[in-house]
């Protein structure tokens, strides 16, 4: 990896994740490319090059891919779960449309692509604990059917094509830097910026919802690792399932109560965002990519929750 595109380069992970490529690959072009409406500013801006690229326009990809030479493109445009029930037109196509338009540059450039799929690619009639990596994806949310449309279209291209496509199925991302927008596992995030301002957190899932959570920097050294993964040690290719922590409401609310005594949270449902929660696993196995890749999570509920305190305090 040398030349990389991010599209979505402002978004939740890809603010993050171009600043990391940037660190790992200086000698390389690391583009963010984004959408008018959402410029990248400060130091994402000022450390390396960026370009309007709309995933629904492939010429704005192929061009940027032609300028800066791009041998791995990162597809990081996606609207989240809750929101794309609301616009499931929207997010048919970003999600599968823009995904087409970036593999089809990707066969005529010979560019690698990562495209994260998510906890969101299974349904009810998925094993809900333990979900193995090959099991039933038959999701009830248009978000999971871009998802698993996401993954096999990825594995189309590169059995096809010769297209290297790789990617991970995200579990629910959380992070002091960007806010997610949108999505079911949101919650996550929002009760920590309600702690560190020492107000009321209202839970919009009830007691008992599990689901896979990630702090971000394993999240994007994940990205990162499977992209650089010897490719004769890996039988699967889209998406991986990877895993680090699964908690409900009441267990990130007591570990926060630990470092912030005063903190108080009351339920008061989203019933969007509980069915879709309901749909999706309480935990993933990830047994093939800590053996084809080496994936290995470094954060844990209370590792992730002193990191997040400690950052959001100061912000
Ligand atoms: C969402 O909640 O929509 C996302 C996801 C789990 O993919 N965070």
């Amino acid at each position: 990896m040398k030349n990389v595109l991010v599209i979505g380069a402002t978004g939740q992970i890809g603010s993050e994740l171009t600043m990391k490529l940037r660190k790992t690959y200086p000698n390389g072009d690391i583009v963010a490319g984004y959408i008018t409406g959402a410029e990248p500013k400060g130091e994402l801006l000022e450390s390396g090059p960026a370009e309007i690229v709309d995933i629904t326009n492939p010429a704005q990809i192929a061009a940027a891919v032609e300028k800066y030479n791009i041998d791995t493109i990162y597809n990081l445009a996606a609207v989240l779960s809750a929101v794309a029930e609301a616009k499931p037109q929207l997010a048919w196509h970003i999600g599968v449309g823009g995904l087409y338009n970036t593999l089809e540059v990707a066969r005529e450039k010979k560019c690698a692509v990562f495209t994260p799929s998510s906890i969101g690619s299974f349904g009810p009639g998925t094993p809900k604990v333990n979900t193995p990596q090959d099991t039933i994806q038959r999701p009830t949310t248009i978000y999971g059917v871009t998802k698993v449309t996401g993954e096999l279209l990825s594995d189309y291209y590169a059995k096809r094509f010769g297209v290297d496509t790789r990617s991970v199925r995200f579990p629910g991302l959380i992070s002091y830097v960007t806010p997610p927008g949108g999505g079911t596992t949101d919650y996550a995030v929002d009760i920590y910026y309600s702690a560190v301002k020492g107000e009321k957190f209202y839970c919009p899932l009830k007691p008992g919802t599990f689901m896979d959570m990630m702090y971000m920097p394993d999240a994007l050294r994940a990205a990162i690792e499977i992209m650089e993964a010897d490719p004769s040690k890996l039988i699967h290719r889209n998406s991986f399932n990877i895993a680090s922590m699964s908690f409900d409401p009441e267990m990130i609310a007591a570990k926060i109560k630990e470092h912030v005594p005063g903190f108080e949270m009351e339920y008061k449902l989203d019933p969007l965002r509980q069915s879709i929660a309901d749909s999706w696993p309480d935990s993933l196995d990830d047994t093939c990519a800590r053996e084809e890749w080496g994936w290995r999570p470094q954060y844990d509920l209370e590792a992730m929750t002193i990191d997040m305190l400690d950052h959001l305090k100061s912000k």
